[in-house]
């Protein structure tokens, strides 16, 4: 890449470092000097990762104490907990490039900033539970574990571990699947209309079509991308349709076919129009879902109080005893 124009010659020396690591495939750690862009692009992307980790616990949770076994409840309730856990890890990853966990959470409580479109749509039925799992979560393993080898070192270490709990959270999915697609056909119906409503929708969750994706192009010269959104949306694609067969269960799309040229089901058009509507705050849930945030946030507002107390108790305590 050429040097930043105008930048004094220490910085040029600086980017060129840079680049030279992007160029060897070298990770980017926090200490490294790293453009002003890459800093934002990554905290852009690492910080509505996080919001869509924690707004993703709302759909799921809403089926807790619904959930038809123990065992299911079980699964049910580590899962969502695995969300949040997800959410507080890429926090903090997205912390090591200078910014506070709560700035970036207020622009999620004020509606500024973006988190995954998927979760704007309701969870209707049990069936969902299992879906969910199997497509978003599937989606999502998709996406990240070609982020495991993005070029920023903290994102790409969460998604490692990330990447094995969302193994977990697919295949607790798809067993609720082949489940309810095994048992009677009320059931089978329930699953059917739940992959009716969430195919499209996953799809759409690996962002506009790569000819409509401004930020593909620098994501991926910095390597912070490593495949376009149509890469890694056709090999989801991929993936899940045999999947789909294997359950016996119709995917809604009369394009969906096999393509011995190219080795790919190829699929038909998805409703771009609905998908910016859902992205610009026009989904079925998204004022729900930030008005569920704002509520838990509000209700949690004594605990950061009680807990910033303490610390300050504890501060003094600890300057009393050095004094
Ligand atoms: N939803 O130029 P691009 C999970 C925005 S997984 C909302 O292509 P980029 C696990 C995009 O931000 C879900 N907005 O953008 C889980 C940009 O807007 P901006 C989260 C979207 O960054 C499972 C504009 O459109 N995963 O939570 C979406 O190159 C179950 C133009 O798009 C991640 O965040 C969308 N689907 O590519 C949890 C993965 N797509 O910011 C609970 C990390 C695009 O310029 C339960 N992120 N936009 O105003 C990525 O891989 C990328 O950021 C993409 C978008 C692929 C999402």
């Amino acid at each position: 890449m050429e040097p930043t124009p105008n930048a004094p010659a220490d910085e040029t020396a600086l980017n060129a470092a840079f680049e030279a690591k992007i160029a060897a495939g070298d990770s980017i750690e926090p200490k490294d000097w790293m453009p002003e862009r890459y800093r934002k692009q990554l905290t852009r992307m690492m910080s509505q990762h996080a919001h869509s980790e924690i707004v993703g616990m709302l759909p799921e949770g809403n089926w807790i104490t619904r959930a038809p076994s123990l065992r299911r409840k079980m699964s049910l309730i580590a899962k969502v907990q695995d969300e949040a856990g997800h959410g507080l890890y890429i926090y903090c990853g997205t912390e090591t490039l200078g910014v506070d966990r709560f700035d970036l959470y207020n622009q999620l409580l004020d509606g500024s900033a973006k988190y995954s479109s998927i979760f704007n749509y309701p969870t209707l039925s049990w069936a969902d539970m299992g879906v969910i799992g199997w497509l978003v979560d599937g989606a999502a393993i998709v996406n990240q574990t070609v982020l495991a080898k993005t070029s920023y070192g903290p994102y790409a270490r969460a998604m490692v571990r990330i990447c094995k709990e969302e193994n977990f959270h697919k295949r607790q999915g798809y067993e609720i699947c082949a489940t309810l697609a095994a048992g009677t056909p009320a059931q089978r119906e329930m699953l059917q209309d739940a992959v009716n409503r969430f195919w499209w929708p996953a799809l759409m969750m690996f962002g506009p079509s790569d000819k409509d994706s401004p930020n593909s192009a620098e994501l991926l010269r910095w390597r912070v991308k490593r495949k376009t959104n149509d890469e890694l949306r056709q090999r989801f694609v991929n993936l899940t349709v045999p999947q789909a067969q294997a359950i016996g269960i119709t995917l809604p799309d009369p394009d969906l076919r096999y393509n011995e040229a190219t080795k790919n089901w190829d699929f038909g058009e998805i409703d771009w129009a609905e998908f910016f509507e859902v992205i610009k705050g026009n989904g079925p849930c998204n004022k729900e879902r930030l008005a569920a945030r704002n509520k838990a946030h509000d209700d949690g507002r004594w605990v950061r109080e009680a807990a910033t107390a303490y610390a300050e108790k504890q501060a003094k305590k600890r300057q009393t005893e050095a004094a």
